[in-house]
């Protein structure tokens, strides 16, 4: 397979205007009649019709109305070739294709059982060429008409795109529904639904007056889990219209829950079909943190009606146009909802954790990449997360109204079309009168950006000096090295806690305790007057740049910060860097151990603060964020000095931490309301700290919790402590878990993905004696990545000093790479950081690689990871 390029674009040389598509559906043999209305493009009359197809099998095909025989057409394994085509003309082919067979899950696929099971579809990025012979790249938009016909019994329900067109029966047992949508779209955003299915419905009013009918459809067993889902749906569709002035366009709404899904959910127009795991929350069977992800996805697939379908992407580099941007509004959106300093802490923990190791290795890419070889592989943190951040310093740099502006012009200019990046950044500067294009460094340069920050204050003239200046990443692959425009948000703070009036050298005035400036060069430097002391520096307040922090910061100056900073987010990030500073020390740096343990004691006394805040700056930094801080990455230094990090805080803080489990422990009601979340993030990770010495102070209270949880974060935060500790309690808690949730797929998945956190080399052997149960399917991708994804997590057992850990998760891709290569790709990503590791471990995960890459069947999307991974 050749590499795609950028600078290959062009645009289509046919155009599909009207699609009517009709098909025969059943699980072992479905028929596809596409009309294809082509269009040729005047200025490439030379250009063959060329239309992808993949897995199809041509049962008939003609061309305005004439049967075409083999000679008047070519065929190969990427699509279907009619050279003598030109100008306008009709396109008719038959198709078969073999939903149940189909076990990549993309095109349409068999959800479910043979006998009991449904049809659905995946088309993006490329699935709808395993559907039908189409111009299937997302620069060609076509209004579709779509008639489902199906056995009624099997099928009943018949969903695809758009509005409801008429329906009725049909001889056999069979019957038809016909779907109109009236808004042009790409290929990829085509999506259709058959089979037994219950429903919920509500109904919305949008703000230009539009009744919407809403449904959610469910198979019968987790119908009474879409309650959150729909709740979610409604408050998404109104803030939409009052944040973003964007109205919803059809006359239903459809989601659909599956448990086959390779990602999280699919932003189909008027369709969007999601993974169970992000679309079902109950109190009993689901955590906090998953009815938090089930509002953020159900928002972000609904924003992207707006951004991603009326305004679509030109090619598949220009992903983050509608990726970044959803996952920003997404964001703010989940900021409005609840707690805006708690979702940025999220966020960033996110961007950390994932995007900056992916930044840092062998698969580090740009937000827009400049070539690919399988775009599936580029669903990444980076086009996602980094996409979202930058998004962010726009919204930044130009304020909440310039941004809201520029939104407008880039919808106003843009709906109904396929855009791109330069689009997007024009309607934002245009209607600012202002030029980004500087931004475009950002779309276009891998690697992190470090941002450094020295002050400098001069009690004579009372003033500050901050110096800030960038550094390019090490591992910048991009031709352009430019100097990025870095917004960054800071204060002042004075030793009593007081934020200083901010006004710079050649001001009148001071301007507010809180600025952006934006460092559009390698350095500047801010002179600060009217600073009666010296001052703290507050740097990238809100984390306003996607920026690798070194602030010349002493442990006290965190410690005013981590006490006295009215940005959350900030006072987070000192707690976090405190931490850090201690696991680089091996915990031997007493100012700093002594800085860190009084803030934390404090933030404990402080009942003004909210639980959730207070869980957070308790929390550690991600093991792999601090394994990143070693010049060679050796698991058990990394497990050590954690240990004894987290032993340290367990201990100093143990009195406090014990009297407030106790407190919110008997205030627990298992409720949903809005502050209970909060309470037990904060209650579970005192939990976490009282059982991380094995005292028995601290299992007794898992051990009942567990008895006793009235939800699901309660049951399972102690499970994970029990298990952790392991020994009989364990195995009893885990035992009665399982008889508990026997039933239910989503339970299962925490349920195997616990096991395969459990800190201990021998967790290699549980996991693969897991694979042998009924209960986990290798073809169902949410199993897969919960003992996979979670065992590459694991220091002790992926990491195993033996080799055996890198060999039998190498085994498991090769097994997966022939059902599903998206997820063997994804899985086999976990590799990339081999390199950073010690010389034994490198050498071990190298040769796994190598004994892979050598393998003589390998799917293209495996084989791109490989490739990356080892060049
Ligand atoms: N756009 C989809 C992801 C499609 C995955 C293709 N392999 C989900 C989302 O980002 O909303
Ligand atoms: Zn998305």
């Amino acid at each position: 397979r050749a590499p795609v390029y950028l600078h290959d674009y062009r645009a289509p040389a046919w155009s599909v205007r009207n699609v009517a598509l009709e098909f025969d559906l059943d699980a072992a043999q479905t028929e596809v009649l596409a009309e294809l209305e082509l269009q040729q493009d005047p200025a490439q009359a030379d250009a063959a019709l060329f239309l992808h197809g993949e897995a199809l099998e041509l049962l008939e095909i003609s061309l305005d109305g004439c049967e075409l025989s083999p000679a008047d057409y070519q065929l190969d394994a990427n699509g279907l070739t009619v050279p003598h085509a030109r100008g306008n003309v009709r396109l008719r082919t038959r198709v078969r294709i073999a939903p149940e067979l189909n076990t990549a899950l993309q095109g349409l696929y068999l959800s479910g059982s043979h006998e009991a099971g449904f049809l659905l579809t995946q088309c993006e990025a490329e699935g709808f060429r395993r559907i039908t012979f189409f111009t299937d790249r997302p620069d060609v938009l076509a209004r579709y008409s779509v008639m489902l016909r199906a056995d009624r019994a099997r099928y009943p329900v018949l969903l695809a795109n758009g509005n409801p067109d008429g329906a009725g029966e049909l001889p056999d047992g069979r019957h038809w529904a016909r779907w109109l949508d009236p808004h042009p779209k790409p290929s990829y955003l085509f999506a259709l639904v058959a089979g037994k299915l219950e429903h919920i419905e509500d109904h919305y009013r949008t703000s230009e007056g539009r009744d919407v009918c809403l449904r959610i459809y469910a198979e019968a067993n987790a119908i009474a889990q879409c309650d959150h889902a729909m709740r979610s749906l409604k408050h998404s569709m109104r803030w939409d219209e009052e944040k973003f002035g964007r109205a919803y366009d059809l006359d239903v709404f459809n989601i659909v829950a599956t448990h086959d899904f390779t990602m999280g959910a699919m932003e189909n127009k008027g369709l969007n079909i999601f993974n169970a795991k992000y679309l079902l929350a109950n109190m009993q069977t689901s955590t906090d943190a998953d009815f938090a992800h089930v509002e953020a996805v159900v928002a972000h697939e609904y924003f992207h009606n707006w951004t991603g379908n009326r305004v679509t992407c030109r090619d598949w580099f220009q992903l983050s146009l509608k990726e970044g941007l959803t996952v920003y509004r997404e964001q703010e959106f989940c900021a409005d909802m609840g707690s805006r300093s708690l979702k940025r802490i999220e966020d960033v923990q996110t961007l950390w954790r994932a995007q900056f190791a992916e930044d840092a290795g062998p698969l580090a890419h740009a937000v827009r990449p400049e070539h690919y070889l399988e775009i599936n592989n580029f669903y990444t943190a980076t086009i996602y997360e980094k996409g979202a951040e930058i998004v962010r310093m726009l919204a930044v740099a130009l304020g909440r109204d310039g941004f809201r502006r520029g939104m407008d012009l880039y919808f106003a200019r843009h709906d109904g079309q396929a855009a791109t990046v330069e689009d997007f950044l024009a309607a934002l500067g245009d209607a600012n009168k202002t030029d980004l294009s500087n931004y475009l460094s950002w779309y276009r340069q891998a690697g992190t950006p470090r941002l450094s920050a020295n002050g400098r204050y001069d009690a004579a003239t009372r003033t500050y000096h901050l110096q800030l200046s960038q550094q390019v990443a090490s591992i910048l692959l991009a031709a352009d090295n430019s100097p990025l425009p870095i917004p960054v948000a800071l204060s002042l703070y004075l030793p009593n806690g007081d934020a200083v009036p901010l006004r710079l050298a050649g001001e009148v005035a001071a301007s507010g305790i809180e600025r952006v400036f934006v460092l559009d060069r390698d350095s500047m430097t801010l002179v600060f007057e009217d600073v009666f002391a010296p001052p703290v520096p507050s740097l990238l307040r809100g984390y306003s740049a996607p920026v690798l922090p070194q602030f010349d910061v002493s442990a006290d100056d965190l410690a005013l910060l981590l006490r006295a900073d009215s940005d959350g987010c900030n006072r987070w990030m000192a707690a976090q860097a405190l931490m850090t500073r201690l696991f680089d020390a091996d915990v031997n740096d007493a100012t700093t151990l002594v800085a860190m343990n009084d803030g934390l004691a404090a933030a404990m006394d402080d009942a003004t603060l909210d639980p959730a805040l207070l869980a957070q700056l308790l929390s550690l930094p991600a093991d792999s964020i601090l394994a990143e801080r070693l010049a060679e990455i050796d698991p058990d230094v990394v497990h050590a000095r954690i240990g004894a990090l987290e032993k340290n805080i367990a201990m100093v803080l143990h009195a406090r931490v014990l009297a407030r489990y106790d407190a919110l422990s008997a205030d627990e009601t298992g409720a949903v309301e809005a502050r209970a979340p909060a309470r037990r993030r904060l209650k579970n990770r005192c939990l976490d700290l009282l059982c991380s010495r094995n005292d028995a102070a601290g299992i007794v209270r898992a051990l009942n919790q567990f008895e006793n949880a009235r939800c699901m974060t309660d049951s399972l935060a102690a499970l994970v402590c029990l298990v952790r500790a392991g020994g009989e309690p364990a195995e009893h808690a885990l035992a009665a878990f399982h008889a508990r949730h026997a039933d239910d797929a989503l339970v299962l998945d925490k349920w195997f993905a616990v096991q395969a956190a459990r800190p201990h080399a021998d967790t290699l052997d549980t996991v693969q004696a897991l694979t042998e149960r009924a209960d986990f399917r290798w073809n169902n991708p949410n199993k897969v990545y919960a003992l996979f994804m979670t065992l590459a997590r694991n220091l002790h057992a992926f990491h195993r000093a033996d080799g055996a850990g890198y060999a039998y998760f190498g085994a498991c891709v090769q097994r997966l790479d022939a059902i599903n290569p998206q997820v063997a790709a994804r899985l086999a990503a976990s590799f990339k950081e081999w390199r950073r590791y010690e010389p034994h471990r490198r050498a071990l995960m190298q040769s796994e690689l190598q004994r892979l890459i050598e393998l003589p069947t390998l799917s293209p999307d495996l084989r791109d990871i490989l490739q990356r991974a080892l060049a």
